[in-house]
C-alpha cells in the first residue's frame, strides 16, 4: 500500500541535490542524520556552520502522526490556530484508550462504546482538517506508521515519545508535544536544537536467545535514562545490517528511554525487503537509487570517532539477553546475573504475568520467535506458571499471527490475546486484584516500567525483556530463570530444557490483504462540523492562556518540591486519567499526584500555605489559583522524562503555576512547558535545590530583560524573614521568549493567522 506516493517521489527527486549542496557548504563528509536533517531545512534555508548541541535550526518535516490520547489536545489547539486544513500529511491513531480486560473482541466493543464521544470528535476533526483517521482496532500508532508511511530519508514528527520507531526504516522521526504538531500542521517550522550525534557500531551477529531488544536494553544500561538527551543515536556496522527492519525499529523505539531525540539506521536490504513485503515496492526502488545518500559517508563509517560526538561499539556475537528494571528502563541486568542481583536487591521473583507485544515488540519476527518457545514448551509437556498476555501492534500483525497459527499456540499455553492497542503498556489494564496492592512482579516486552504504569499498583515490580525471554520466564514463573543454562520440571516430573527460539523476519506467506481501518478524509472535508457535546466531561474547548503582564513574579508560594524521579507519569498519570485527555479542567485533577513531596516523602500530600494544612497537590494548586496567586514547582534531574504528553505542561499552566525550576529537564517536556508559557528554568548551582523550603515564597526577577543566555535571579523568601538569592539558567532563544511573553506559542500563531486572513 503506497499512501503517499506523490510526496515520496517528489522528496527523492530533490534528495541527492540537497545533500550535495549541504556537503559543499559544510565542506566535510556527513553522517546519515545530517543528510536527512539538512535536506529538510525549512524554506530550504542554507546553514553555514551549524553547532550541534547549541544552535536552533528550523525544519520542515514530511508528515505528522498523533495518537488519540495526545491528538485530542493537539486538535483542540489546532482549532484555535485559525487554519482550515493541515498543510502536511497527518494521521490520527486510536490506540491508547482501549482497556484490556476480557480479550480483544469484548474489549473492543466496550472501548467503542465508552470512548464514543472522543472517537466522534477525532474522526470529525480529522475529516474537517484533511487528516487520516485510523479507527480503534487498526493498531498502535508506531506500528501503523512503520507498515504504511515511514520511508528511508524522510523526516516526521509524532505526538508520542516513541515516534522514533520509524528510524527502523531509516527515517528521522521525533516525538513532540501537540503544540509542535500544530506548528507543523499550520505550515510553520519545527524548531529544534541541532542534536549531537552518538554513533553506535554494531559488530558481529546476534545468536541464540539474544535479540534486537537486548541491544537497546544494553544501550539503556550504558547511557542511562538521560544519556541520549539532545542526541540522535545512529547505528551502523555489519551487525546493524544483519538485523531485521522491525528489529531496528524496536531499538529506535526504545531509544526514547535514554532521552534521545531519535535513533536511526542506514538503509539496507532488510529495509528494502520490509518495504516490498508491506506493499511499497516503489518506495524500495526509489530508496535503492538513493542508497549512497541513505547511509553515512564512507569517511564517517571508517573513522567514526572523528565524526560522532560520542562513539560506542557493541559486539552482537557476545551479547546476552538482558532484563531491565524494576521501576526504570535503564537498570540493565544481564540474564546470567539476574539470580544474584534479584537476591541482593530482594526483588520478588515469582512472576505473576508475562506480557508481550506493544508498539515496541510486535513484529512478525517477535511473535514467531515467542511462539517457537511456546511450541517447544508444549512439546516438552510444560505449562505456563505465570499468566501470559499478548497485545498485537496492528490489525496486520494480528491477522498474520492468527492465520499462521501462533495465536493457537499462545492460547494452548493459557495466553490471552488483547486488542490491537496499547492496553497494559499504558495502564489500560483492568488487572484482577491489582487494587489490593500486594507486592508482585510482572515482566513485559514493552519499553517503560515506571512505578504504577502498567496496573496502577505501586507495588508491582515491572521488568522489561525481549518477547522470547518474557515467554520463557512466563513458562518458568521465575524472574531468575535463565533459559540458556537452566532446566525446568515438566508435568511428568521430568527435567527438560527449552531450545533456542526460532522465527521468521517476514511472514513466509506474505502479509495478506486486510481491512486496514483507515478513514481517509472525505471529499468535502473542510465543511464538516466538529462533534463536541456541550455537556461532555471528556472534551472541552480550550480558552487561550493569558499573556504575561510584563511584571516580575513576586511572592509565589512553592507548590511542590518533587523528590527524585519525576516522569510525565508522575506529573500527569495515564491509566484511569487517559479518559480526560481532551478536557483540561478535569485532567488537571491529576497534576503531580504521583510525585514525591521532598518534605514528607509522600505522594499527593503537600503544604497549603494558605490553610496551613496538608492537602492534595491539585487542590492546593486550585486554592492558590482561586486566590489569584501563581505558584512554583521544583524538581530534580531529567524532570518530565518519558512521554510527550503536553498535559504535563498544560495542567500547571491552567492551574496558574508560573515557573518550573529543575536540576535538568527531559527534552520534550522542557519544550512543552515553554510552549505553554511556563517559565522553565534550571538551577545554575544544582545544590540550590536544597535551599528551597516548604513554606517559601519565591520572587523571579529581571523578566523584562529576559534574553538568551542571560541568567535569571530568584529570591527565596523564607518564612523566618530571611532571604536567599540564587540564580537560574534557561535555554530560551529569542522566539521562545516571545512564547513566554505572549502567554503561549499558540497565542502567537493565532495572532499571525488572524493577520493573514
Ligand atoms: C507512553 O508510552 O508513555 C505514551 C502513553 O505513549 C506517551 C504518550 C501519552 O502520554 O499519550 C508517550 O510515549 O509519549
Ligand atoms: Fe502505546 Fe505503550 Fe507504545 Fe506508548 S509505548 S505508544 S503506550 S504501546
Amino acid at each position: 500500500m503506497l499512501l503517499d506516493s506523490g510526496i515520496i517521489r517528489a522528496f527523492y527527486k530533490e534528495f541527492a541535490e540537497k545533500i550535495n549542496k549541504s556537503k559543499k557548504s559544510l565542506k566535510r563528509p556527513l553522517t546519515l542524520s545530517e543528510k536527512i536533517l539538512y535536506s529538510h531545512l525549512y524554506s530550504n534555508k542554507k546553514i553555514d556552520s551549524p553547532h550541534r548541541g547549541s544552535d536552533y535550526v528550523d525544519f520542515a518535516p514530511d508528515r505528522v502522526a498523533m495518537q488519540d490520547a495526545t491528538a485530542q489536545m493537539a486538535l483542540l489547539q489546532f482549532m484555535m490556530a485559525g487554519k482550515d486544513h493541515s498543510v502536511v500529511p497527518a494521521s490520527v491513531h486510536c490506540d491508547h484508550l482501549i482497556m484490556a480486560k476480557y480479550g480483544a473482541d469484548e474489549d473492543m466493543k466496550s472501548a467503542v462504546f465508552t470512548n464514543k464521544e472522543v472517537y466522534d470528535f477525532l474522526s470529525s476533526a480529522c475529516n474537517k482538517y484533511g487528516i487520516g483517521f485510523w479507527k480503534p482496532g487498526a493498531g498502535i500508532i508506531h506500528q501503523i506508521i512503520l507498515e504504511n508511511y515511514a520511508f528511508p530519508g524522510g523526516m516526521m514528527i509524532g505526538t508520542d515519545s516513541h515516534t522514533p520507531n520509524a528510524g527502523g526504516l531509516g527515517m528521522i522521526a521525533i516525538g513532540v508535544g501537540g503544540a509542535d504538531a500544530v506548528d507543523v500542521m499550520t505550515g510553520m517550522e519545527l524548531e529544534l536544537k541541532l542534536p549531537r550525534i552518538i554513533g553506535i557500531k554494531l559488530i558481529g551477529r546476534l545468536n541464540g536467545w539474544a535479540s534486537a531488544k537486548d541491544i537497546i536494553l544494553k544501550v539503556a544500561g550504558l547511557l542511562t535514562v538521560n544519556g541520549g538527551t539532545g542526541c540522535i543515536v545512529e547505528y551502523f556496522g555489519e551487525g546493524a545490517e544483519s538485523l531485521s527492519c522491525t528489529g531496528k525499529a524496536t531499538i529506535c523505539n526504545m531509544g526514547a528511554e535514554i532521552g534521545a531525540t531519535c535513533s536511526i539506521f542506514g538503509y539496507d536490504d532488510s529495509m528494502a525487503e520490509y518495504l516490498i513485503a508491506t506493499g511499497r515496492k516503489e518506495v524500495a526502488e526509489l530508496a535503492e537509487i538513493n542508497r549512497e545518500h541513505l547511509i553515512s559517508d564512507t569517511e564517517v563509517l571508517t573513522e567514526p570517532e572523528k565524526y560522532y560526538d560520542h562513539y560506542i561499539e557493541i559486539n552482537l556475537s557476545e551479547l546476552e539477553p538482558y532484563i531491565n528494571g524494576p521501576f526504570t528502563p535503564d537498570l540493565a541486568t544481564p540474564i546470567s546475573k539476574m539470580k544474584e542481583t534479584a537476591e541482593k536487591n530482594r526483588w520478588p521473583v515469582n512472576v505473576e504475568v508475562g506480557l508481550i507485544g506493544s508498539c515496541t515488540n510486535s513484529s512478525y519476527e517477535d511473535i514467531s520467535r515467542a511462539a517457537s518457545v511456546v511450541k517447544n514448551a508444549l512439546s516438552l509437556n510444560l505449562t505456563a506458571r505465570s499468566e501470559f498476555k499478548i497485545t498485537p501492534g496492528s490489525e496486520q500483525i494480528r491477522f498474520i499471527a492468527e492465520r499462521d497459527g501462533y495465536f493457537d499456540l499462545f492460547e494452548k499455553i493459557g495466553g490471552k490475546i488483547f486488542a490491537n492497542a496499547c492496553g497494559p503498556c499504558i495502564g489500560q489494564w483492568d488487572r484482577k486484584g491489582s487494587d489490593k496492592s500486594p507486592v508482585n512482579t510482572v515482566i513485559h516486552s514493552f519499553n517503560r516500567n515506571f512505578a504504577k504504569r502498567t496496573d496502577g499498583n505501586p507495588n508491582t515490580y515491572a521488568f522489561v525483556a525481549s518477547p522470547e525471554i518474557v515467554t520463557a520466564i512466563a513458562i518458568s514463573g521465575k524472574l531468575t530463570f535463565n533459559p540458556i543454562t537452566d532446566t525446568l520440571i515438566n508435568t511428568e516430573g521430568k527435567e527438560v530444557k527449552l531450545s533456542e527460539p526460532e522465527g521468521h523476519e517476514l511472514p513466509p506467506q506474505g502479509f495478506g490483504n486486510i481491512e486496514n481501518g483507515l478513514q481517509k478524509p472525505e471529499k468535502n472535508s473542510g465543511k464538516e462540523d466538529i462533534v463536541i457535546s456541550s455537556d461532555s466531561d471528556r472534551i472541552q474547548l480550550l480558552a487561550p492562556f493569558r499573556e504575561w503582564d510584563g511584571v516580575d513574579f513576586s511572592d509565589l508560594p512553592l507548590l511542590i518540591k518533587a523528590k527524585g524521579k519525576c516522569t510525565t507519569d508522575h506529573i500527569s498519570m495515564a491509566g484511569f486519567w487517559l479518559k480526560y485527555r481532551g478536557h483540561l479542567e478535569n485532567i488537571s485533577n491529576n497534576y503531580m499526584i504521583g510525585a514525591v513531596n521532598y518534605f514528607n516523602e509522600k505522594t499527593n500530600l503537600i503544604l497549603n500555605q494558605l490553610s496551613h494544612k496538608y492537602e492534595a497537590v491539585p487542590s492546593v494548586a486550585r486554592a492558590y489559583k482561586n486566590a489569584g496567586l501563581g505558584s512554583v514547582v521544583v524538581g530534580e534531574e531529567n524532570f518530565g522524562e518519558g512521554s510527550s504528553r503536553e498535559h504535563a505542561a498544560m495542567e500547571p499552566r491552567y492551574l496558574n503555576v508560573r515557573a518550573v525550576i529543575a536540576k535538568s529537564f527531559a527534552r520534550i517536556h522542557e519544550t512543552n512547558l515553554k510552549k505553554q508559557g511556563i517559565l522553565t528554568l534550571t538551577f545554575s548551582d544544582k545544590a540550590d535545590y536544597d535551599k528551597i523550603r516548604e513554606d517559601d515564597k519565591i520572587d523571579i526577577k529581571g523578566l523584562k530583560e529576559f534574553a538568551p543566555g542571560k541568567q535569571i535571579s530568584i529570591v527565596l523568601n523564607h518564612s523566618n524573614g530571611k532571604k536567599e538569592t540564587i540564580t537560574a539558567n534557561h535555554s530560551y532563544n529569542d522566539t521562545q521568549i516571545t512564547w513566554f511573553k505572549a502567554g503561549s506559542a499558540l497565542n502567537l500563531i493565532r495572532e499571525s493567522n488572524k493577520r493573514h486572513i
